[in-house]
């Protein structure tokens, strides 16, 4: 079910349950401001989630919300897991789905990362 993205956070959500230790995940990079790990089910040979550290619904509550800082950090986090992957010389797929219409399904700012193979056209 794709999350409202109007919604207050909610501490429960799966992402804060492993960005808390609660839940194991398959860590590649972490520091003050994002945590990556490899997303579940991939859909590219890599596909790492990157996520911030603070409590943000969606890219939406996250752009209007953090702060400076935050922002910045977690950018170069999403750029230095990219890279840090062997990514960059082949190219690849930053993405946020947010709210309804994009099917975001879990309610915390998620940006994915897809790589490893040629990734075609953008298909929205
Ligand atoms: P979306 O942008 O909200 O649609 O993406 C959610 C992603 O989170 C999706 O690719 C799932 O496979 C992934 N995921 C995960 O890696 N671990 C989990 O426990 C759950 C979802 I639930």
């Amino acid at each position: 079910m794709p999350i409202d993205p109007t919604q207050p956070y909610d501490e429960s959500n799966i992402f804060a349950r492993i960005l808390r230790g609660e839940i194991p995940s398959q860590r590649v990079y972490e520091d003050e401001h994002a945590l990556a790990f490899h997303d579940i089910s991939p859909l590219s040979p890599t596909h790492i989630l990157v996520i911030p550290k603070g409590p943000y619904v969606s890219w939406d509550d996250f752009s209007a919300n953090a702060s400076d800082r935050e922002i910045a950090g977690f950018i170069r986090a999403v750029g230095k897991v990219a890279r840090d992957q062997g990514l960059v010389e082949q190219g690849y797929r930053a993405l946020a789905n947010v709210g309804l219409n994009s099917g975001q399904e879990v309610p915390h700012l998620h940006v994915h990362i897809f790589g490893g193979r040629p990734l075609g056209p953008m298909l929205a």
